[in-house]
This record gives C-alpha cells, sequence and structure tokens, in this order.
C-alpha cells in the first residue's frame, strides 16, 4: 500500500506540472499580500451581445482592429462628433462579490452576457515582481479584458482562475472587462437541467496578487494516510527563475526545518518526517503555522495534519472509525438572499451545522468558496466537496469531459490542503450507462492522480428490487473509495409509511454515506403528518428515514437533504414553494422547522458502537 501510494505522488507531480505548465493557478491567495478589486463594477446588460459581435457576428475581440463599439475597450468618444453607443462610466453598477440576480430586480431571472467593468490604479508593482489577476469565482463563462487586451476565457461558475498581468499595469487608469455569460447549455458542466438558482455574475472576490520575480505558485502538504509520521506532497515554483531554486519549508511547533531544491521545471516532492502530530480532528480541530520560503517570497498557511482511509466498511480518521454526522448545504446567504461569498457567510451556515450536531457537511453540488472550507478547518467540520456534473449531461462530449475534469482540478488545487476536506464526490444522481461510468472514471483516475490521500464518492441513486426491498446497482460502486447514494423513499416514492417496511440489500462491504433524503414543508405550516408540505410531514419522514437507516449494517454516514431552503426555478408552488425548494430544515428566514430537532437529538444521542 505504501508503495501504491508513493506511485501515485510521483504520478502526481507529473500532472500537476503539466497543469502548471498550462495554467499556473496560484494557490493560497488569501495569505497574499492582494490589492482587492472588490466593491462596485459598472455595468451593461447585453442579450444580444452588441459589445461582442459586429452586425455580421463576427467576435470584435478576433478581430485586428475592433471598432469603438467592443465593449472589452472602453472607448470615450474624443469630441462630440464621434459616434459610441454605450458609456461604462454611466452605467450603473453592481457589487463584486455578489450576483446580479439578487442585486438588480429586473435582472431577477436573467440569463445571458452581463459586461462588468472596473477602473483601478496600481503603483505597487516592484521593480521584477510579478502580478497576477485573480478571480475566485464567475458564473459561468468569463472573458477578461485588461486595458483593452484580452487576457483570457474561463468556464465553470465555482471553480477559482487567474491571469499573469506582470508588465501590464500602468500606476493610473486601468480598466478590467469582464463579459460575464451565465447562459445554460447542453454541453456544459452543469448542463441546462439542475435544481437551483443560476445565480449570474462576478460572484466571488477579485484581487490583484502581486509576487517576488520567484515565488511560491502551489503546494501540497498533508498526512500520509498510511504513515502519521510522514508529511508527504511538494512545492511548485513560479515565475522566472524556477529550476535550482532552494525552498525552506518550516513548521515551527514541529521543529520541521527542511530545504528542497525544485527540478528544471520548479518542482520538488516532499517528504517530511514528524513526530507527535497533534492531529487535527473535530474535537481538536488543530492547525499548524507553516511557511515556505524561496528567496525573497514566503508564504504562510495553517495546515491541519489527519489522515483519512476506509478499511471494510469503516472510515477510519485519524485510524480510528467514525460516523459522519452530516448535512447538505447550497450556497446561498439566507439572511442577505444569493449566492454565499464571504467569511461570515460560511460561519452562519456551518454554525447551524454544528447547531445540529453535526461533524461532517456536504458542500452540493459545486465547489463553494474557500472561506467555507478554511472555516470548516477551524471549526472542526470534515466536509464533502463536489464537481457540478449533475444529473445528465452529455457524456460523450470530450469538450465536456475536459470542463468537468478542469473544474475538478481546480477545486483539488485550491483546497488540497485543508484537512476538513476528507472526500471528493464526483458527480450527482447519474444515470447507469456506459459512457457515463466511463466519464467518471477518467474523472476519478484524475482525482487520484492529484490527490492519492483523499477518499473518493459520487452520490449515487437507489433501485428498487420490489415492493420491500432497495438496493443500489451501479458500477461505479467498484471504484469509489465510498459508496453513496440518495433516495426519496416517503417524499418522491411513495408515502413515509413505506419507510419501516423498507429494507436495504447491500453486498459490498464499503462504508455507505446516505447522501440525501428528505421532505419538502414550509415553515410554520402544521397539519396532521400524512398531509404534504406540514413541518409535521417532514419530521414523520426524518423519523422514519433515521429508524430505516440504520438497519444498513455498513452505513457511516448521513447527510440529509437539506440544511437551509433553497431558491429552485423548479419550484413554483404558489404559496408553499414560490421559488423555493422547501426541503430545508431551516426557512429562508433562519427559522428552524420540527425536523431539525430530531436530527439534532439523532445526533446527540447517536453512537458509532450501537450499529
Ligand atoms: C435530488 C437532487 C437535489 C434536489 C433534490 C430535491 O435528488 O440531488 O439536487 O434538490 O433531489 O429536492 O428534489
Amino acid at each position: 500500500m505504501k508503495r501504491k501510494l508513493t506511485l501515485l505522488v510521483i504520478l502526481c507531480f507529473s500532472i500537476c506540472r503539466q497543469l502548471a505548465a498550462q495554467d499556473p493557478l496560484l494557490v493560497n491567495v488569501y495569505n497574499r499580500d492582494t490589492k482587492t478589486l472588490n466593491g462596485k463594477w459598472h455595468y451593461i446588460v447585453d442579450p444580444y451581445e452588441n459589445g461582442y459581435y459586429d452586425y455580421r457576428q463576427e467576435p470584435f475581440d478576433k478581430q485586428q482592429n475592433p471598432s469603438n463599439n467592443a465593449y472589452f475597450r472602453n472607448y470615450k468618444p474624443k469630441d462630440k462628433t464621434e459616434l459610441v453607443e454605450y458609456d461604462f462610466d454611466k452605467s450603473p453598477t453592481l457589487l463584486v462579490p455578489g450576483d446580479w440576480n439578487s442585486q438588480e430586480e429586473k435582472l431577477f431571472y436573467y440569463e445571458g452576457t452581463v459586461w462588468y467593468k472596473k477602473s483601478f490604479d496600481y503603483e505597487k508593482a516592484k521593480p521584477n515582481n510579478r502580478v497576477y489577476l485573480y478571480f475566485d469565482a464567475v458564473n459561468y463563462q468569463a472573458d477578461v479584458y485588461l486595458n483593452g487586451e484580452k487576457l483570457g476565457t474561463h468556464k465553470g461558475g465555482f471553480t477559482p482562475f487567474n491571469f499573469d498581468v506582470t508588465g501590464k499595469l500602468k500606476p493610473r487608469d486601468n480598466f478590467v472587462v469582464v463579459k460575464v455569460d451565465n447562459k445554460r447549455k447542453r454541453e456544459e458542466v452543469p448542463t441546462v437541467n439542475t435544481d437551483w438558482w443560476n445565480y449570474g455574475g462576478i460572484t466571488r472576490e477579485v484581487r490583484l496578487v502581486e509576487v517576488p520575480a520567484s515565488f511560491v505558485q502551489d503546494y501540497f502538504l498533508q498526512l500520509d494516510p498510511n504513515n502519521t509520521n510522514e508529511l508527504i506532497g511538494y512545492v511548485q515554483v513560479g515565475g522566472e527563475q524556477q529550476a535550482g531554486q532552494k525552498v525552506q519549508v518550516n513548521i515551527p511547533a514541529l521543529k520541521v526545518k527542511q530545504e528542497v531544491v525544485t527540478d528544471a521545471r520548479g518542482y520538488a516532492p516532499l517528504e517530511v518526517k514528524v513526530r507527535k502530530v497533534n492531529l487535527w480532528s473535530p474535537e481538536n480541530p488543530y492547525l499548524y503555522d507553516v511557511n515556505l520560503r524561496v528567496n525573497d517570497d514566503v508564504l504562510e498557511d495553517q495546515i491541519g495534519f489527519r489522515s483519512i482511509r476506509t478499511e471494510g466498511a469503516d472510515i477510519l480518521l485519524n485510524n480510528k472509525p467514525v460516523f459522519l454526522k452530516g448535512i447538505s448545504i447550497h450556497e446561498e446567504n439566507p439572511q442577505r438572499g444569493g449566492r454565499a461569498y464571504s467569511e461570515e457567510d460560511a460561519r452562519i451556515l456551518l454554525n447551524w451545522a454544528k447547531e445540529l450536531g453535526c461533524n461532517f457537511v456536504r458542500l452540493a453540488h459545486y465547489p463553494h468558496n474557500e472561506h467555507m472550507a478554511r472555516m470548516a478547518d477551524k471549526m472542526g467540520l470534515m466536509v464533502w466537496e463536489e464537481n457540478p456534473v449533475y444529473w445528465t449531461i452529455q457524456w460523450q462530449n470530450e469538450d465536456t469531459y475536459k470542463t468537468a475534469e478542469r473544474q475538478q482540478a481546480e477545486v483539488i488545487t485550491r483546497d488540497k490542503n485543508r484537512a476538513s476536506v476528507i472526500i471528493w464526490s464526483m458527480a450527482n444522481e447519474t444515470p447507469v450507462t456506459p459512457e457515463r461510468t466511463a466519464f467518471i472514471r477518467n474523472l476519478i483516475a484524475k482525482t487520484r492522480s492529484m490527490d492519492p490521500t483523499r477518499l473518493i464518492s459520487a452520490a449515487l441513486e437507489k433501485h428498487n428490487i420490489n415492493a420491500t426491498t432497495s438496493t443500489v446497482d451501479d458500477p461505479l460502486i467498484e471504484d469509489v473509495d465510498v459508496l453513496s447514494f440518495n433516495q426519496y423513499i416517503g417524499w418522491y416514492d411513495r408515502l413515509p409509511d413505506a419507510l419501516s417496511k423498507t429494507s436495504w440489500e447491500i453486498k459490498q462491504n464499503k462504508p455507505v454515506i446516505v447522501s440525501e433524503f428528505g421532505a419538502g414543508a414550509l415553515q410554520g405550516l402544521h397539519g396532521d403528518k400524512m398531509e404534504r408540505w406540514t413541518e409535521e410531514y417532514q419530521e414523520y419522514l426524518y423519523e422514519e428515514t433515521l429508524a430505516m437507516l440504520q438497519k444498513i449494517p455498513q452505513l457511516r454516514g448521513i447527510t440529509p437533504w437539506i440544511l437551509v431552503d433553497f431558491r429552485s426555478p423548479r419550484r413554483p408552488l404558489p404559496n408553499v414553494q414560490d421559488g423555493w425548494n422547501r426541503k430545508g430544515l431551516i426557512s429562508q428566514t433562519g427559522d428552524k422547522k420540527k425536523a431539525f430537532y430530531v436530527l439534532q437529538d439523532f445526533y446527540k444521542n447517536f453512537k458509532l458502537k450501537d450499529k
């Protein structure tokens, strides 16, 4: 096993190097010296993409001398005779970070292109330093221009990307223009059909990151799951001189002071012997101060060390069996409305999970903002992170695969040093077909090659063998470390009284997580337990489901659906849903429903040895 892991780490290095060559995504920008570009950005709504295509539908940014009417030029008329049909500075503003839907009523249902512009001065760049323009996320496609020049395009609404803008900034009057397009398309990831709101915009933070000529671009430092006396990983130096750089890794509290020298491509493997590590766990979310140093660049991080692996049907955290008391969460802020993005938003959501008695959260159905995993590190919550491969996407389309794989790679790059993250989930409720299985197997291989220290899962579906027996019949079970599935007996499938009559036939000796169950309830609506939408129905369904699931011998975790009601265009029922999926244990105004207390009670009293 040890050899296998070393092999995987080596494989990981080669893939990370390839990745770095294409797209050097900086990690841990949170602890870097940055200039924020958050705040008000001027915007122009452009449903016809008039600022991007000329009247022959040729894109301006592919033309030698694009017209003044190409919005990314941010052109101003030279005199009163000149015809220019847009003006960012006279246009309204939106706040970044933030989705447009919840900031501007007329954009509530809008799906399409909105152009954003921000002007700024930049006097900071020291000679030889490098500067990157870093976006935490833009939904869905971002075409980014700096001072009229195209920097590039990024697709995928939930992962970070950056551009090297060294030498491109002036002391005064720079402008960034971003064409943001959130149109849903069949070939994208996610595809056209989801049960959540397609919030558009520059939904997360934007910043300029200034680093020395050679700098720590990426690093991976985690406990070897098979040897708690060793940290494994790598460091990647970016910038002008990458080869032959001396990198120091310091962990003062562990008395670690190690120097490695990078190879021709700026890469060096790390194998650090440690003794008496204060292991991270929900009971003891201990984080070590770690710093990495190359020449003038010093990058600090706070990293927890823990191991996570499976043995038969057990999930072992630091070699001890653990039961994952979880809850699923969407990335929405119940107080302000709209997409969540801040540290405060993360605190609200994760505090509720804590109050519920959770030690685990499922961040559904896409990578949440970086604050979530960082806050979970500090609060002692284990985390499931998920790729937005949801329902039925184009399994045979190579570009679709590439988009899914890149999003997976970006979230791993960002969060691979977070102790809280224990599971990478590949997908949610995908149909069992050979094409889909091949697609997800490729994603799994990619994920394992980038991160050999964490567990892999995917939320699968259940199948009914007959009226009283259910199972999960899916070839992917062979490939995952944790067998997870969603089931809605008592809501979409019969009524809650079917739950006590159901038994499960799961043959595989693997840990099982029931990644979804739930029922819709309007907070404050009361009635009898068989009446849909009442708190009593949801409460009854929780009681019956929890009793049923405990009969699955391999059950090692649950993440019921869901912590808070969330917006969904699939939920129009007047006076009940009004555009909200009502399966939350808490309403969108922060009020708890009866089922919250059923789950809280269950978690309070649950002991793994009872199983
Ligand atoms: C599911 C999906 C989730 C939905 C949920 C529901 O199975 O995974 O995205 O929101 O059911 O409420 O129907």
